[in-house]
């Protein structure tokens, strides 16, 4: 819907999205290369590439991979907004090159082909396998070849949203916020995690194969997955993201778009093969009564970021009303079994309609590791555009003032 002023003013959006901070990616999974963008960040953060490729290593990992994972060694190269280690204001833009390139050239390769029309390209996949974008794609895009589809739908794309995400993710440390996960449930077998979580998530959970901290449960996963893939079968499973540092008063209650549970919701869900996210006690709290779901509140000297106040326990996983309340964040994502079976499912032939096997295609048994990082990076994404939203700010420094009166503002609260 538009606004349109008088003839002489622009047009301008009634209903403009609050977005600060934004980002978007292109590339296909064998193509040269995938790219990220991201918008909107401050001037004078320091960032390096290694920042990043930290980030990139770490959603390479797993038990469980597929080959792919050998092959690659995602590293990006900055394009743009990054000068002698720090940015400078403009659209950060870094590309990760796909070594896997140099076997798919000619299949991928954007100039046409003679043989195209009469034989067409290699590799074609029309024995479409569900639960994947094939089917849907082609007769969306009109298409004939699922190739266009899944190498776009490719789980490969999450590399530049971990690659923007790490972006996110270095500002917000700027100001002492640290984002980590570990992996909770995986092919039907829980984990169960210590009751006080390490004070460093990721520095625990990063060396376990499957990013779990339950080391009994970590080898009954592995065993499973070994059973899976002698069966040509994949697993799902859950992740959980905690975030600590947060101040209280990111996001809102006052308007729907400006929700932060629904922010991160939209972001968590987009990523590829998940299909429910829970926010504290989540589904549980449908179960219980008011008085065993609600967070008792008490003064709490010494904690300025939270107004000095805390809650007694934290289910609401630190948001109320849409506004983190300076509790830790905690949400839990699951992921189902991937859907590339080695044992195929029934499908049709996108050619003839008739019916057939699905296709099968390189592909990995579980990605639920690979998934609480990429999971971390979206919740960085999100938390970075709140943060740019309350704190403002052109530079750093000039957020870091906004954030430090803000602080001062509710730490005082008290005391005046
Ligand atoms: C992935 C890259 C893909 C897959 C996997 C994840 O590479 P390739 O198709 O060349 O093996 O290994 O993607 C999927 C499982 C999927 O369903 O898309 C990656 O970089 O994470």
């Amino acid at each position: 819907m538009c606004l349109t002023g008088r003839a002489d003013r622009v047009k301008f959006p009634l209903l403009t999205p609050m977005t600060r901070i934004r980002f978007s990616t292109a590339g296909e999974s064998h193509g040269p290369a995938l790219v990220a963008i991201i918008e909107g960040m401050p001037s004078g953060l320091p960032l390096l590439a290694a920042d990043v490729d930290r980030e990139l290593a770490r959603r390479q990992q797993g038990y469980g991979r597929g080959r792919r994972m050998q092959i690659e060694q995602d590293a990006i190269e900055f394009l743009s907004g990054v000068r002698a280690g720090e940015t400078i204001g403009s659209p950060v833009a870094m590309l990760v090159r796909n070594k896997d390139w140099k076997s798919w050239s000619e299949i991928m390769d954007p100039a046409p082909h003679d043989a195209d029309a009469t034989e067409g390209r290699k590799r074609q996949l029309t024995r479409v396998r569900p639960g994947h974008a094939d089917l849907s794609g082609l007769f969306k895009y009109n298409r004939t070849d699922a190739r266009d589809i899944l190498e776009r739908a490719s789980a490969r794309e999450t590399t530049a949203r971990v690659a923007a995400g790490a972006v996110a993710r270095r500002l917000l440390a700027e100001f002492d916020i640290s984002i980590g996960s570990h992996v909770v449930h995986l092919g039907g077998i829980d984990a169960t995690p210590p009751a006080q979580l390490p004070a460093d998530l990721n520095a625990a959970a990063d060396p376990s194969p499957l990013r779990t901290l339950d080391k009994a449960a970590e080898a009954q996963m592995i065993v499973r997955i070994d059973e899976l893939k002698k069966d040509g079968n994949t697993a799902g499973g859950v992740a959980e993201v905690v975030v600590r540092g947060l101040p209280v008063g990111l996001g809102s209650h006052v308007s729907w778009d400006r929700k932060l549970d629904g922010r991160l919701a939209r972001a968590i869900i987009s990523i590829p093969a998940v299909k429910a996210m829970e926010i504290g006690a989540g589904f549980d709290a449908a179960r219980k009564s008011g008085a065993e779901v609600h967070d008792e509140i008490e003064p709490a000297p010494g904690s300025p970021r939270t107004g000095n106040v805390r809650r007694r326990t934290n289910r609401a996983g630190g948001l109320e009303g849409g506004i983190t309340t300076g509790e830790p964040l905690i949400l839990r994502m699951s992921m189902k079994p991937i859907s590339t079976l080695m044992s195929p499912l029934a499908t049709i032939d996108a050619h003839t309609g008739a019916p057939v096997e699905a296709a099968v295609e390189r592909s990995d048994v579980t990605a639920v590791p690979a998934m609480g990082v990429i999971a971390e990076a979206m919740t960085a994404l999100v938390l970075a555009d709140a943060f740019a939203e309350k704190f403002g700010g052109d530079s750093l420094d000039e957020m870091r003032r906004n954030f430090d009166g803000y602080i001062t503002q509710i730490a005082t609260r008290f005391s005046r």
